[in-house]
């Protein structure tokens, strides 16, 4: 293990720039870099600090980044994050600005009106190989939004970088891509057959009635069953999970990769847990959804853990999440880490 950096503050997602900028969101409103090799570190000043509503007891703020597949053309940078007056309601938008000088500026909104609250934000972001923009969101703390097809909570999206809906998506006119999700923070697509996988938290804190952490494959149009059902019912109006994590054990799943590069690894999908303080690794067959292995890695040695993200080394970058009001933080936390698993 080799230390990125410290001394950020509850970290949640990062994207790299082809010039070797990692730039990272702090769930508070700021966006900072990471200048990765020799001399770099961590830049005192942020590249943008977005208005986002935060709360130390809560999961709201800025989550998700990606940066534009033609970012060393555009500069574009798109950030997902929660707003709103401290005791109102609280919504969450996808933004973009753009790299200019080595600052953010001209934020521009992709999408707006998803409904939030404290907890339940979702607030993925990435890119698939499709070249559309994924956006997760968590259902703001009512179950029924996850299964009401008008409403943006409980679901995975799909957009054209500009905001405007596919004509593929499996609604017309529609940015859901699959329905039926409690809190979706990490996606991932699968380097050989592209398919889409996601992680989503399971009703922890509803003990004894816990815990059903859950990985999915997601197919368009898909209903993931939350709130109706949980676990793996065999219920044919809903798609079951390939993995859950059962009723007395809570991961609290997040960031998630499949290790894309050659070597033992290839198609290894892992996630970063909140409550389980490890990193998850699976290995799925050939079909794509029968579970042949599954270990836990870096058990106990970081804390909480947000994100993972691998480089073009096939090393992964591990965000730690011990800032985040639920954690117990070193003096240096909280830290990106990087790791090497094979
Ligand atoms: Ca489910």
């Amino acid at each position: 293990m080799q230390l990125v950096t410290s001394g950020l503050r509850a970290p949640w997602a990062v994207d790299l720039a082809p010039d070797g900028r990692l730039f990272v969101t702090e769930r508070a409103g700021r966006v900072r870099i990471v200048q990765l090799g020799p001399g770099g570190g961590l830049r005192p000043d942020p590249w943008a600090t977005l208005p986002a509503s935060t709360s130390s007891d809560g999961e709201k703020g800025l989550l998700g980044i990606a940066l534009d597949p033609d970012f060393t053309q555009n500069g574009f940078v798109y950030l997902y994050y929660s707003y709103g007056p401290p005791n109102g309601v609280t919504r969450n938008k996808v933004v973009r600005m753009r790299d200019q000088n080595g600052l953010g500026t001209q934020e521009t909104i992709i999408l707006d009106g998803i409904p939030g609250n404290n907890t339940h934000d979702g607030g993925r972001l990435k890119f698939g190989p499709d070249g559309k923009l994924y956006i997760t969101t968590g259902d703001a703390e009512d179950g029924a939004n996850a299964q009401n097809p008008s409403v943006l909570a409980g679901k995975i999206l799909r957009l054209n970088k500009d905001g405007s809906v596919p004509p593929d998506n499996p609604t017309p006119g529609s940015a859901v891509w699959s329905l039926g999700h409690r809190n979706v923070q990490g996606i991932a697509w699968q380097p050989d057959t592209g398919a889409l996988y996601e992680t989503e938290h399971g009703p922890s804190n509803f003990f004894p009635d816990c815990c059903n952490d859950e990985v999915n494959l997601i197919v368009p149009g898909g209903n993931y069953g939350w709130p109706t059902v949980r676990g793996a019912p065999n219920d044919p109006r809903f798609r079951d999970p390939l993995i859950d994590s059962g009723r007395t054990e809570t991961w609290a799943p997040s960031g998630a990769t499949f290790a894309t590069k050659p070597g033992p690894l290839r198609g290894s999908f892992l996630f970063a847990t909140l409550r389980g303080q490890h990193l998850h690794r699976v290995v799925f067959g050939p079909d794509g959804h029968t579970v042949l292995f599954q270990e836990k890695l870096l058990t106990n040695q970081y804390g909480r853990l947000r994100d993972v993200f691998e480089i073009a080394s096939g090393e992964f970058l591990i965000l730690t999440s011990n800032r985040d009001g639920r954690g117990v933080p070193a003096a240096d936390d909280d830290r990106i880490l990087l790791v090497t698993l094979r």
